[in-house]
């Protein structure tokens, strides 16, 4: 349907000698550092893999995108590319100044002209591009809470890319996988997007897909920024190349797109076209529940599980892409072989067996068996190095409750109750003891107790990711900080946040320390639940009584759960 054009697409790169001259005026302007979703999309800014965008959105733009899926000039683009700043950084501006953009070493990558500086109207965005203004969806979460007030926007004058130093050789621009293509003579070619391992039934489906649109194939995942807890990209890469030998010899390649993913569901598979298409793609497979972020905060899903085929093929001759349907495989114990399910004619008499995510994710952390013809056996094995079994691997616990709630004391006992244990090495971050040592300079604003808390889970996801068990135990009043020490640690590990639940008339009445009479006669100000405010947890993992349960007992709460979650053997 769509006919190949292989020709180069245009970048916002200069000359290397004008990159080289533009390096050195540059270093006078002012600087904005890159945050790293930033410089993935800076990255496919510069070589074309968002074309025709020519730097990031200006407000009429992002208006127009934000609205209805199109730039100004009437091309249809479905997600708002912006550059968010702080609203001190914005202030400094003028419009029509340049500024560098560095990577977080202080590379300079680019300059920008600033034509734009805007307040975005942030829960329209929300709203229009994710569906929902809910906390729930990653993209929103990162909108509310850790993009900048302010966006800039202009175009990009490209100097270099991003530099990676893992799998060079796998790294492709658009326009270095066109000539790829050109040089091989693939006319046709089907991508395949994915930010998970392959596992039998992908493989089948992509080859299936490839040989049905007689083309040849691209997997193509994602290595900039995927779903938070999704396996890192080290694994997957390793686990793709076991997986393309599998395919018959010259029909299938793999690159790796440094994408930073929205899961946007409907309007993320029509940016993914685009960018396919720019990549030099004809065909796109497209599966049910494509990118989606999973549950609201309510428990449903974001969107219908055909939405995103359905808002792709209502744009598909725009997008420049033939989208293929994902077909639904699974494994046909008498034949040995998978079918699609929607073509097997004789269902009630053959046995049909697939495993899901969640139960592979559960048979990898209990280290039980993955069948031959589910998985390849490199594949299960490179997942297995990564994802010991749930009791050899590292987590975290976080205590947060008032001051003189017991947090302290229960972690300590639970520290040494788990040393007893053996295994692992336990570290302790108690409040006053990451005051004293991490963060003596900072104070009880908000902002003070939010860097003190990022700084807390920093070290936590540190440890956790290296095998050990951090135990934390500071106030931590802000559900959105907690939040994002969560997302921190789970990129390695489990999570479990435990209420110490005692009352403020308890704490104040225990009064341990005397803080809470100073409190009170105003001589300590900005006091946790005195006059500073505390979030209650709304899920926790565990939720603590301290009035007439002895700390004994309550750490032992503590290890019944970190026993039924996997995280220490049974006793
Ligand atoms: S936070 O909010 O998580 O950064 O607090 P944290 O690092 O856990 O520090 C709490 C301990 O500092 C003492 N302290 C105060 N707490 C709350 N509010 C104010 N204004 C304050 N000033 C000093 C208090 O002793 C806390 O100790 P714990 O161990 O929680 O009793």
């Amino acid at each position: 349907m769509f006919a190949p054009n292989l020709a180069p697409i245009p970048e916002l790169y200069v000359s290397y000698e004008s990159a080289q001259k533009l390096k050195v005026e540059a270093a006078d302007l002012v600087s904005h550092d890159l945050t790293p979703r930033q410089i993935c999309d800076l990255e496919l800014l510069m070589n074309g893999g968002f074309n025709p965008l020519k730097g990031f959105l200006s407000e009429a733009d992002y208006d127009g995108v934000v609205e209805n899926m199109r730039l100004e000039s009437g091309a249809l683009w479905p997600m708002p590319i912006t550059l968010d700043v702080n609203e001190d950084f914005a202030a400094k501006l003028e419009l029509g100044q340049d500024i560098a953009l560095r990577d977080q070493e202080g590379v300079i990558l680019a300059t920008m002209t600033v034509t734009d500086r805007w307040e975005p109207n942030k829960a329209r965005e929300a709203e229009m591009v994710f569906g929902a203004d809910d906390d729930a969806h990653p993209a929103v979460n990162y909108l509310h809470n850790q993009a900048g007030k302010i966006y800039l926007g202009g175009p990009v004058t490209g100097i270099q890319q991003p530099v990676h130093y893992d799998f060079r050789g796998r790294r492709d621009t658009p326009n270095e996988l066109r000539a790829y293509f050109r040089k091989l003579g693939w006319r046709k070619v089907v991508a395949f997007q994915t930010r998970n391992p392959l596992h039998r039934a992908h493989q089948e489906l992509t080859f299936r897909a490839a040989r049905e649109a007689q083309a040849n194939l691209l997997i193509h995942p994602v290595v900039g920024m995927t779903k938070p807890g999704d396996v890192d990209h080290f694994t997957r890469v390793r686990c793709y190349e076991a997986v393309l030998d599998k395919y018959p010899a010259s029909t299938t390649s793999m690159s790796l797109l440094n994408l930073a993913m929205r899961m946007a569901g409907p309007r993320e598979a029509v940016w993914h076209g685009l960018i396919r298409a720019n990549h030099g793609c004809t065909h796109f497979i497209v599966g049910r529940d494509h990118a989606g972020p999973g549950k609201n905060s309510a428990g449903e899903d974001f969107y219908g599980p055909y939405d995103a085929q359905d808002l792709f093929r209502t744009h598909q001759d725009e997008i420049g892409i033939e989208m293929v349907d994902f077909k639904h495989m699974v494994w046909v114990a008498e034949r040995a072989q998978y079918e699609p399910m929607d073509e097997i004619k004789d269902k009630d008499d053959v046995t049909i067996l697939n495993i899901s995510g969640t139960e592979l994710r559960r048979r990898l952390a209990e280290g039980l068996e993955i069948p031959e013809w589910f998985s390849f056996p490199e594949v299960v094995s490179e997942l297995r190095k990564t994802r010991p079994p749930r009791s050899q691997q590292g987590f975290t616990v976080f205590f947060t409750g008032f001051s003189g709630s017991g947090k302290s004391t229960i972690a300590n006992a639970l520290m040494v109750k788990l040393m007893e244990m053996g295994g692992r090495p336990v570290t302790l971050l108690d409040g006053d003891i990451v005051r004293k040592n991490l963060s003596s300079e900072l104070g009880f604003s908000k902002e003070h107790r939010d860097l003190n808390i990022r700084r807390i889970g920093y070290v936590a996801s540190e440890i956790t990711k290296n095998g050990g068990i951090a135990i934390c135990a500071p106030i931590a009043p802000y559900a959105t900080t907690r939040r994002a020490v969560r997302e921190d640690v789970e990129a390695f590990g489990a999570f479990v946040e435990v209420h110490v639940a005692t009352s403020i008339e308890e704490c104040e009445r225990r009064d341990r320390k005397g803080l809470y009479k100073l409190a009170r006669e105003g001589k300590i100000k900005e006091f946790t639940g005195i006059s500073d405010p505390y979030d209650v947890p709304a899920s926790p993992e565990l939720s603590v009584e301290t009035e007439n349960v002895d700390v004994d007992n309550c750490a032992h709460q503590v290890l019944l759960k970190l026993e039924s979650m996997g995280l220490i053997a049974a006793q």
